[in-house]
């Protein structure tokens, strides 16, 4: 296979608009201000990072008002336009991309960015979720488009898409089939439809009880990624965490994965070789309180750190 990217790269995305409530706008600084960059140096003399800052982005027009159902539409296609662009110049600077968050709308720019340099089905990707986030614009109850990100990536549902001009750019055209998620136990009527009509890939609660995480994980990855050919995205959403661990989030549904199957998780998906990049999203360090706030920004950065090839009992 491919060699693997030289270096890391981070990008931050200070954005909540796609989310129902205000605050993971202030993810990436959290993550930052915790010393995330120097603990993922601290992994290994090798180690290459590069911090690239934040995303920005101007509104080609400034109207509020909903579209479809889509709160902050325009916001959202033009932060992950502005995203798309950064992480194809991470990987044209061969490293891997890391995207801060933010809620998980982002995850349309940063996978968008990547699929540019590679055919259709060379890239995997493992959603990591107490959600499945795979709402359209017509099936969404709450027009937050932070549970729409998978079915504007791919062919299946883009179809049921109206036309939306300032969204033409992303053409990502993934398949669900190279699609699994992990940790579900939140999904709405018409995503549970969805789920039977496509025939989607997913671990939920009961399977991590069932098979425990080493087994789910190895399931997973046979299913997105037989022969390891293919590169894998990460897109983890820190509420697929339980509330104990991570309850800075804007949607915590209880009984979830506790930090070290969410660690566990991770190192494996390093530990294939093909981990190619991730989203870490919904950190919101305005809810909670101080605590909440202290676990959930520590929960993300070991899980970070896992993906970069953090060692829990230490590293050369
Ligand atoms: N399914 C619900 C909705 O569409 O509004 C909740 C989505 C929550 C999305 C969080 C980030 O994963
Ligand atoms: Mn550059
Ligand atoms: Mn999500
Ligand atoms: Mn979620």
């Amino acid at each position: 296979s491919e060699t693997t990217a030289k270096g890391i790269g981070i990008i931050g995305v200070p954005f909540d608009k796609g989310a129902g409530k205000v605050g993971t706008n202030e993810g990436p600084n959290a993550l930052r201000d915790a010393g995330l960059i120097d603990e993922i140096r601290d992994i290994s003399v090798n180690i290459d990072v590069k911090d690239y800052g934040d995303v920005h982005y101007e509104l080609t027009k400034s109207s509020g008002r909903r579209i479809n159902n889509l709160r902050n539409l325009e916001h959202v296609a033009a932060c992950n336009k502005a995203l798309a662009e950064k992480i194809e110049e991470i990987t044209n600077d061969n490293r891997m991309p890391i995207a801060l968050g933010g809620d998980h709308s982002i995850a349309v720019g940063s996978i968008t960015g990547l699929r540019r340099k590679m055919k259709s089905d060379d890239l995997c990707v493992l959603w990591v979720d107490a959600h499945i986030d795979l709402n359209t614009s017509s099936s969404s109850l709450t027009g937050n488009m932070h549970g729409m990100p998978v079915s504007l990536l791919v062919k299946e549902l883009r179809k049921e898409w109206p036309t939306i001009p300032i969204l033409e750019w992303c053409q990502a055209q993934m398949s669900l089939k190279n699609f699994c998620w992990i940790g579900l136990r939140s999904t709405d009527y018409y995503e549970k439809l969805m789920m039977e009509k496509y025939g989607i890939n997913y671990f939920d609660m009961r399977d991590i009880e069932r098979m425990g995480i080493e087994k789910v994980v190895q399931r997973a990855l046979e299913k997105i990624n037989l022969d390891g050919k293919k590169k894998l995205h990460v897109s983890f959403d820190i509420d697929a965490l339980d509330p104990l661990y991570a309850n800075s989030t804007g949607t915590p549904v209880m009984g979830g994965l506790t930090l070290r199957e969410g660690v566990f998780l991770m190192e494996q998906a390093y530990n294939t070789g093909t981990l190619s990049s991730l989203d870490l999203v919904e950190v919101n360090p305005l809810l909670g309180n101080e605590r909440d706030v202290e676990n959930t920004v520590n929960a993300a950065k070991l899980i970070i750190q896992a993906a970069c090839g953090s060692n829990r009992t230490g590293n050369l």
